[in-house]
């Protein structure tokens, strides 16, 4: 009795510390976003969300933010010339808004997984460049007005600079000249006011010569009035190659142009086999990344691009190399997910 009293006595005694002086630890990325402020999303595999029941659960329970892996490519959504499929599209807008998650969509101008009838009508001339302009504006402003008030930003072009910096001669830069680029973003606040709009591109953490083009191309564009509103930083990094150092430096550059920005596509691959060092390497890589995004105040979104190796990319792209996301095949979180929970947003 004694002691207890003893004990009572003690904790009566200690000064309670303000909420935010020791702030319980989030229990999943969905609390750790609400803490943080910063949504943090993960791009979806449809055929997994529609199949597989762990999979479907895992990513509703954390994500506040998603993705289309694929589904929203152009490819995907008029594999033929005037025939529309939307259902996977469809089905991932409908299970964010009933798991409220905001949604990302990717992405309308890009050079890769076009449709074959557009690709080949260019390259045999039987479309020629005012038809393609058309075609361009006809599908920007259809995908976008369908999901209008659903789509909380839009990779509107990807990819478009090259690592040497020169624009990257696509099909869209060779046909219809580097206008395209303000078009595009025109034609997509008109179908959707609401909607963030960005250029969203790879080792743009980094690379000097692809980050001073892109900063001088949203310059420009904003000196133009055109309505460019994000940029995006895929990171898809690997532990074997340093961590981009300089990363939150390059988000404070874009910022600094009146830009909000976003890490698009986080994954971070290694060489197999796996081993704990490696693994514990790979959770600082995505700690750090969290932390670079939290340190600058425009960084509004964190998404990885699949949340568990089971459904990941990187195996089919980089030979002898893998387990680059936040879970395992079983969907066990690993050392990354931890650290990630273990992120704090700097004073
Ligand atoms: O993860 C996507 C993979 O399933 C596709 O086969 C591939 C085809 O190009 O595209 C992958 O996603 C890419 C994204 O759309 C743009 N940035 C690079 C991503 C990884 O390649």
């Amino acid at each position: 009795m004694k002691l207890l009293v003893l004990a009572l006595a003690l904790v009566l005694a200690t000064p309670a510390l303000p909420a935010s002086a020791h702030p319980r630890p989030p229990r999943d990325l969905r609390q750790l976003a609400q803490q943080t402020g910063v949504k943090i999303g993960s791009a979806v595999d449809i055929a997994a969300l529609r199949a597989e029941s762990d999979y479907r659960k895992v990513l509703n329970r954390e994500f506040s933010h998603v993705t289309a892996e694929n589904a929203m490519k152009w490819e995907s959504v008029e594999p033929e010339r005037g025939v529309f499929t939307w259902a996977d599209a469809d089905t991932l807008v409908e299970n964010a808004r009933r798991n409220h998650q905001q949604v990302r969509g990717h992405t309308l101008v890009w050079h890769n997984q076009l449709p074959a009838w557009l690709t080949s009508g260019v390259a045999d001339g039987s479309i020629d460049a005012t038809e393609l302009r058309k075609i361009l504006r006809d599908h920007i402003t259809t995908q976008v007005r369908r999901y209008k008030g659903k789509i909380r930003a839009w990779d509107v072009v990807n990819e478009v600079v090259e690592e040497d910096g020169t624009m990257r001669q696509t099909l869209w830069l060779t046909h219809l000249g580097p206008g395209y680029i303000a078009d595009a973003f025109r034609w997509a606040h008109k179908a959707d006011p609401h909607a963030k709009l960005y250029i969203n591109d790879y080792n743009l953490e980094w690379n000097a010569p692809k980050i001073e083009t892109t900063l001088a191309l949203v310059k420009e564009l904003r000196a133009q009035g055109v309505p460019i509103h994000g940029a995006g930083f895929q990171g898809h990094l690997g532990i074997q190659y340093d961590y981009p150092g300089d990363w939150a430096n390059v988000m404070r550059r874009f910022a600094d142009l009146g830009l909000e920005v976003a890490v698009t596509e986080l994954d971070v691959r290694m060489v197999l086999p796996v081993t704990p060092e490696k693994l514990a390497t790979q959770a600082t890589y995505y700690s750090r990344a969290l932390s670079d995004c939290l340190s600058v105040r425009a960084c509004r979104e964190f998404t990885v691009w699949g949340y568990t190796d089971r459904h990941s990319w990187v195996p089919g792209w980089f030979e002898g190399e893998g387990s680059a996301c936040l879970l395992d095949e079983n969907l066990a979180p690993k050392p990354a997910y931890r650290a990630l929970l273990n992120v704090k947003r700097p004073r």
